[in-house]
């Protein structure tokens, strides 16, 4: 559908969705083209979004081009051979819209594409390594490109998009997953490259993790020594503590929901992550048991601390070769265990008792309060172990405001995605939200299609099965 004219413009940002490009229409005027479903019902559309008042929280208006025959038509009766020829157009004249054209919207400054839009021209797939939740991950190389011409190739693992058209909520889903990767940058997290969306299969580019995913190695490496398994336990520790600092909650701390590469363990698969200080799930969603905290468990609530539980869970999977939490009890029994206020006897397989102990009394703490933070964990981990974390001071400096900045813009987008969220296996029924940022998701439908809805009442198409996912009411 995209022509090598169009998708080469700067302008246009293919199948980013709204909460993406509203961060990026800053000022009046600021306009970019993209893809979407603006009706919801599976069809595809070139959508025209223009910052029109910025002081105003439905400031951003999208003009949805319309097709008419092989002629392409914005808001008046006008058409264009091209939607460049279109776009052309009307950087030239005022877009008319009201009743009778009573009204009009410049198009100002083009907002090109940022650094982490990649392009599928720079990607290129070189061998399958598995099956992510959405599709294919594969081994691959990313071309960066060097403004003095002396571009460099690096490895790179490529999260690959189902090749049948995805819906909008799953592009959402992808995209909200991207944003919140894109701001977090430590060594125990999987670093996000950037996205390729200008056409599909839609493309998440991060970071070669070159050993895989940390249950899968942990399996393999049954002799690995106790020291190399406290090493792990830390850097796992530190990448959490990093993600709560960022105010974000992973909701999915496991160990195949890690990665290991270059010595380190990177915390990965940031779908259910969400920003904020709690989140309140819909208790009919099916999780994964063995690894939730008693309050998920009884309340379907996660706040950090949760993630401290699961992270507890995760270091009894690193000294028991990542196998399955709780062996020979059903997911039934694990309920009932953890809601007992009992937990997973971590010290059987840990030389270092006095860490054992910390994380069973500390992290496997069954009251919240009582539980430590990922900040006092690390620090006592740290006491105990006497690995300490590589200096990231200069680091630190450098990301300083910047940071700052692009967080606090990320947790306004995050607040606004809420109300389409679904869980580890699509189609859930909406509604659950962020406590603590109330959903303020723009519902203005684009222009151009009679009562369109934002969010499509479609439902996603299922993910790959997972078996250890259970109702919390049983
Ligand atoms: O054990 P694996 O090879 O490691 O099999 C799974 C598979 O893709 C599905 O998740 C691998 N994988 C996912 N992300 C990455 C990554 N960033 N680097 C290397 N492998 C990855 C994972």
């Amino acid at each position: 559908m995209v022509d090598k004219e169009l998708a080469a413009k700067n302008y246009y940002h293919g199948l980013l969705p709204r909460e993406d490009i509203k961060e990026m229409l800053i000022e009046n005027g600021d306009w970019l083209l993209r893809l979407t479903e603006p009706s919801g019902a599976g069809k595809r559309d070139f959508v025209l979004s223009v910052q029109t008042d910025k002081d105003n929280a439905s400031g951003v208006k999208h003009f949805v081009v319309t097709r008419k025959d092989k002629e392409f038509q914005l808001m008046d009766s006008r058409t264009f051979e091209s939607v460049v020829k279109l776009v052309e157009f009307y950087q030239k004249e005022n877009i008319q819209t009201g009743k009778g054209g009573a009204q009009s919207v410049t198009l100002g400054r083009v907002v090109a594409r940022q650094k982490w839009e990649l392009e599928h021209d720079d990607i290129e797939c070189t061998k399958k390594l598995g099956e992510g939740a959405f599709g294919e991950v594969h081994k691959g190389k990313l071309k960066k490109r060097k403004k003095n011409g002396k571009d460099k190739t690096v490895n790179v693992a490529i999260k690959l998009a189902k090749l049948e058209a995805l819906t909008k909520e799953q592009i959402k889903e992808i995209m909200r997953e991207a944003r919140l990767m894109r701001n977090l940058d430590h060594p125990n997290i999987v670093k996000l490259y950037g996205v390729a969306a200008g056409q599909e299969p839609l493309m998440l580019v991060m970071e070669l993790a070159t050993d895989g995913a940390l249950d899968s190695y942990l399996s393999k490496n049954e002799l690995m020594p106790q020291g190399k398994r406290m090493e792990m336990t830390c850097q796992s520790a530190w990448g959490i503590e990093y993600l709560h600092s960022k105010n974000c909650i992973h909701r999915d701390v496991a160990a195949r929901n890690c990665l290991y590469g270059g010595g380190n363990v990177k915390i990965s698969d940031f779908g259910l992550s969400r920003l904020g200080e709690q989140y309140q799930m819909n208790p009919k969603n099916k999780v994964p048991i063995r690894w939730l905290a008693p309050e998920t468990l009884k309340t379907a609530l996660y706040v950090k601390k949760s993630d401290v539980w699961s992270w507890g869970v995760l270091v009894w999977e690193i000294f028991n070769n990542g196998i399955e939490p709780y062996p020979g009890m059903t997911t039934i029994e694990v309920l009932r265990f953890v809601k007992a206020a009992k937990h997973l006897d971590v010290a059987e397989k840990m030389d270092n008792k006095a860490v054992a102990e910390m994380i069973e009394k500390r992290c496997l703490e069954f009251t919240v309060d009582e539980r430590w933070t990922m900040a006092q964990v690390v620090k006592e981990l740290e006491n105990l172990t006497a690995i300490k974390q590589p200096d990231r001071t200069e680091k630190k400096k450098e990301e300083g405001e910047k940071f700052q900045t692009m967080c606090t813009a990320a947790s306004t987008t995050q607040s606004q995605m809420e109300t389409g969220a679904s869980e580890y296996g699509a189609g859930q029924p909406a509604g659950e939200k962020a406590v603590s940022t109330p959903s303020s998701y723009d519902q203005t439908p684009p222009i151009g299609v009679p009562g369109s809805q934002s969010v499509t009442a479609r439902k996603s198409k299922k993910r790959k099965k997972r078996k250890d996912l259970a109702y919390i009411n049983q």
